[in-house]
């Protein structure tokens, strides 16, 4: 028997804004979105921690009920507190990220007003589920973070992160022994929805650099340079 298509669903996931214009030597925002518990969080403070030496970062995290995220990351130093703030969405996340984004715009500023000048902002997203993208009015890439202890059908069920994020991190590669996950088939399967974007299979816990991560961050920021010195010499 054929599947049954929700058609012209009610709660529709596929809108979004235009992509938002830079200007040069604007910060860099980074959205990093993915389901509950993937591991954004720990990604965040690793970027932190790896790049605080070297750039001017702030992150804004977005959570539900709470500020449990920013607290974190806080609690663990990876930035002086006035470099993260956060949303409390009180409704579904992406609706934050996606829909009605002015709540993330406006904590933006504030992060900017209080840290002149910055080159890096990290907006994670609260955990939501696959259908969880930030709109391109509100950050420049994105990241989507799933995890090996969901199984490794994740990247066969798709969705917009999954197919269309700048970066797929399958993250905790250490956990596939014991759930019996294949990294050889999720690496397969994001393969061959995503058209040439990469995926990056990471372990925190094994690499707290999350190196493959870091390199990709390094070659947007390269990017931004390059676009800022091509706008200068116009
Ligand atoms: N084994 C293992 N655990 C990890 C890894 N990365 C993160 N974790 C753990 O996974 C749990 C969830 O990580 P978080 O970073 O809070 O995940 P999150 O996606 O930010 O969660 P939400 O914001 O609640 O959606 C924490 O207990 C982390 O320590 C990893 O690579 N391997
Ligand atoms: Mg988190």
């Amino acid at each position: 028997m054929p599947p049954h298509f929700i058609d012209g669903a009610p709660h529709d996931h596929s809108h979004d804004r235009p992509r938002r214009e830079r200007t040069p030597g604007e910060a860099l925002r980074i959205g990093i979105g993915g389901p509950v518990g993937s591991g954004k969080t720990a990604l965040v403070a690793a970027l932190c921690r790896q790049l605080r030496a070297e750039l001017s970062l702030a992150v804004l995290t977005n959570d539900i009920y709470t500020t449990e995220d920013a607290d974190f990351l806080r609690r663990h130093a990876v930035l002086p507190d006035e470099r993260i703030t956060a949303v409390q969405t009180g409704g579904c996340p992406h609706t934050a990220i996606r829909d009605d984004i002015t709540a993330n715009l406006d904590a933006i500023d504030d992060l900017i007003a209080a840290n002149p000048p910055l080159d890096l902002i990290l907006v994670e997203s609260g955990g939501d589920n696959l259908t969880a993208t930030f709109s391109s009015g509100l950050i420049d890439v994105q990241i989507f973070v799933i995890d090996v202890a969901g199984g490794d059908k994740v990247p066969r069920k798709g969705g917009p992160g999954v197919t269309f994020s700048d970066l797929l991190v399958v993250n905790k590669t250490d956990l596939a022994p014991l759930v019996g996950a294949d990294l050889a088939v999720m690496e397969r399967d994001a393969a061959k929805v995503r058209d040439g974007r990469p995926t990056a299979l990471i372990s925190l816990t094994d690499d707290p650099a999350a190196t493959p991560v870091l390199a990709w961050v390094r070659e947007q920021l390269r990017r931004v340079d390059d676009t800022a010195d091509s706008a200068v010499a116009h």
